[in-house]
Order: structure tokens, then C-alpha cells, then sequence
């Protein structure tokens, strides 16, 4: 049962589009700051959402919870969400890092789901935080998700998204097979990618060491 009416979820929907706001600005500036000084843009593409107030009730729902906006603050950690692709595994990790660093925002969580990915296949590495922000005079943190991942990953995670992620009955056992067999094949393909990366990566460094 909804006990939120229109005038709070206009409330506490703002807060939300305050902080988007705020963290878009903050990751541009992070990101062309470490494009300047490696020299190339680890970045593909990056986009961010609001989550839907139907999203955002459907979660709570199927987390159990009462529809209140204290549950919803408390237990819905993605309304703001940002989602940065990369080209290669390395990249991933100096984003992270880069993230982490930043004294414009407090780190609440990680996931590293490259390292230890999901039971379905999905690989990606997820970073909750809180964005400061001041209202009406007073300081609140507002919570915000950032998946980093690779084109690779991200390839199958919006496959595997259409496929069976939002459907709510269980899907077949060889269908999950497929989907954790394609997961893999993405894995080896994102080391490959990477060897090369690191293959080429030596060789202009010691082209720019040999003009010095
Ligand atoms: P949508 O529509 O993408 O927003 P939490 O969000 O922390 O309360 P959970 O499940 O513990 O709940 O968080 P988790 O797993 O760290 O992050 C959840 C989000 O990761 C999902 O958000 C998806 O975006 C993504 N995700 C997690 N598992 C999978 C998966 O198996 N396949 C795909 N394609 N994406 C996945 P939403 O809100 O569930 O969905």
C-alpha cells in the first residue's frame, strides 16, 4: 500500500534531481582532468537516469518493504544512477579509483561483481555514494550507484537485461546456462582485449622514450 502522496514524492524527488545534477558535473570535471593527463579518453559513454517512481516501488515491493518515503530512502540505493563505459578492463579499475579518491563525495559502498560476478553472469563494478548537498540551509547526503564497467560487459548486461532480468516468472535452466556461457566468453574476450592493450601500450611508451 502507497503511502506516499504527490506533495512528498515531489520532495524527495528533487533531492534526487539535485544530486544527479551535481554528480554530473562533479564526473565530467573527475574524468576530463584524467583524459588531460593520461593523453586518451578511457571513457566510451556515459549515461545516467533517474529511477521511475514505478521502478521505485516495484523495488520496494519485492524487497518487502511498506511504501513510505523513510523506506525509500533507506532501502532504494540506485534513484540516482550512473552507469560509465569503458574500453578496457584497466580502465575500469582507474575509474574506480579515481571515484574513490575524490574528497566531493563519501564512499558508502562497492561492489567489485568483476572479481566476483553475479550468479547470472553479470560483471560490472558498483560504487555507492553520498552526494552532499545543501537545502534549505542544511546539509543532507544524498545516495547514488555508479556501475563501471567494460562495452563488454555492458554488451551483455542490456542483452541479458531484455532477455530475463525484468521477467518475473523463472526462466528456463538452460536459458541461464546460455547467458552465463555468453558472460564468460565476454570475459575472455575483455583479457584478450586487454592483452593488446598493454601489448601496445609498451610499445608507444618506448617510442616516446627512445624521441626523448
Ligand atoms: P535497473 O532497471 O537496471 O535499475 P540494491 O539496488 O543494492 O538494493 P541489489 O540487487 O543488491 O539491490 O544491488 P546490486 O546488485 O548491487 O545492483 C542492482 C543493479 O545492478 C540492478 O538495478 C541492475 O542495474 C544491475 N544488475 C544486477 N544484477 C544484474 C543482472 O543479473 N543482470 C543485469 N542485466 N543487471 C543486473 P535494478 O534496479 O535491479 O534494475
Amino acid at each position: 500500500m502507497s503511502t506516499i502522496n504527490e506533495n512528498e514524492w515531489d520532495k524527495m524527488l528533487l533531492k534526487y534531481k539535485f544530486a544527479k545534477t551535481i554528480l554530473e558535473a562533479e564526473l565530467e570535471i573527475l574524468l576530463k582532468e584524467y583524459e588531460y593527463r593520461a593523453g586518451n579518453s578511457p571513457v566510451e559513454h556515459i549515461k545516467s537516469r533517474l529511477k521511475s517512481e514505478k521502478s521505485i516501488l516495484k523495488k520496494l515491493e519485492d524487497k518487502g518493504y511498506d511504501k513510505t518515503v523513510e523506506n525509500v530512502e533507506k532501502h532504494i540505493h540506485d534513484i540516482v544512477g550512473f552507469r560509465i563505459v569503458c574500453s578496457f578492463l584497466s580502465d575500469v579499475y582507474d575509474i574506480v579509483n579515481i571515484i574513490k579518491s575524490s574528497k566531493n563525495f563519501k564512499l558508502k559502498g562497492e561492489n567489485d561483481y568483476i572479481k566476483n560476478p553475479k550468479e547470472t553472469g553479470y560483471s560490472s563494478y558498483h560504487l555507492n555514494i553520498l552526494v552532499p548537498i545543501y537545502l534549505e540551509e542544511k546539509l543532507e547526503y544524498v545516495e547514488a550507484e555508479i556501475q563501471i564497467r567494460t562495452v563488454a560487459m555492458d554488451f551483455w548486461a542490456s542483452l541479458d537485461h531484455k532477455l530475463q532480468y525484468k521477467l518475473p516468472e523463472d526462466i528456463p535452466v538452460y536459458l541461464e546456462r546460455e547467458l552465463l556461457s555468453c558472460s564468460d566468453e565476454i570475459k575472455i574476450m575483455d583479457l584478450k582485449m586487454q592483452n593488446l592493450y598493454d601489448i601496445v601500450k609498451k610499445y608507444t611508451d618506448k617510442k616516446q622514450e627512445d624521441k626523448k
